[in-house]
């Protein structure tokens, strides 16, 4: 990793306290983007036989409407596009183009998921942060295919993703690859997290817009980076992403989900099951 000076990750830590999200570039070297689609290659020639179908089983993930077929390896929760599957439920594209989403362990099971986890620049960060007992309890690989109809529509990851007090977690947005306006990008609402707290979370309504109904376009901040940049974002932070139009393009980043453990308690919910925590020391 590249060793980004203090002041870059004190400034990101000012800037993400202030209006929810900040990015951190240069965080991954080239290198190190295709150490990390290497070791995602292995783990799926590992658990993903094409000849094989895959289990029928639809998840309401991440919406109705582009609802995946699942995967389960042991505690691996692997999604695959509906598209990308035919009637036998047979993988019609190759399994690394068809992925979309892989968790929730990672930051346990992928070297590379550990070394950005414990890296110098993310200690940094926690301590700018104060925390005293930083961890990571979740990580995943999405990817956006331009052939998919997949986006993320308006959320608050604290609603899915639960910590006491709620709220009190964030994520670190990894591009492995370019990730800009055309292909989809992560869009922000600046300082919504602060102004639109959580009052319910998926323990208590299925229906996220119990909180806040759908904001006007106006409101988010589209955030486009180069592959290997950062990009944190709280719990709190009302974001989302659109699909990717790039034909051709596959948009494919990591995301690791962190609080800290001396400061809130986390809950078990039927979308983040009990993964174990990494302490960040
Ligand atoms: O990758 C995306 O487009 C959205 C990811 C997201 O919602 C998150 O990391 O919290
Ligand atoms: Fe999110």
């Amino acid at each position: 990793m590249p060793h980004l000076p203090d002041s870059i990750l004190k400034n990101a830590v000012t800037t993400y306290l202030r209006k929810g999200f900040a990015v951190v570039p240069n965080f991954l070297t080239k290198l190190e983007i295709t150490a990390f689609n290497d070791e995602c290659k292995t783990f799926l020639d590992k658990v993903i036989d094409e000849k094989r179908p895959l289990t029928k089983l639809k998840i309401d993930f991440p919406d109705k409407l582009t609802a995946m077929h699942a995967e389960y390896v042991k505690d691996y929760q692997i999604l695959f596009q509906p598209n990308a599957v035919d009637e036998k439920n047979l993988l019609k594209i190759s399994k690394y183009d068809a992925l979309s989403f892989l968790g929730m362990e990672l930051h346990h099971k992928f070297d590379n998921f550990r070394k950005v986890a414990l890296s110098y620049e993310v200690k940094s960060i926690f301590k700018a942060l104060g925390y005293q007992q930083p961890a990571i309890f979740a990580s995943t690989i999405v990817q956006k295919r331009s052939k998919d109809k997949f986006k993320f529509k308006q959320h608050q990851d604290a609603f899915y993703e639960i910590t006491e007090p709620v709220g009190t977690a964030g994520t670190f947005w990894i591009a492995l690859t370019d990730s800009s306006v055309e292909s989809g990008c992560l869009e922000y609402v600046p300082e919504s997290h602060i102004l639109y707290p959580v009052k319910k979370t998926i323990l208590e309504s299925k229906d996220e817009s119990v909180n806040y109904k759908e904001l006007p376009d106006s409101a988010f901040e589209k955030v486009p980076v180069e592959a290997g940049s950062m990009v944190i974002h709280n719990a709190m932070t009302i974001h989302r992403s659109a699909e990717n139009k790039k034909s051709g393009f596959i948009r494919r980043s990591i995301g690791l989900v962190f609080y800290d453990k001396k400061m809130a308690k986390r809950k078990s919910t039927n979308i983040v099951h009990m993964t174990r925590d990494l302490m960040v020391y």
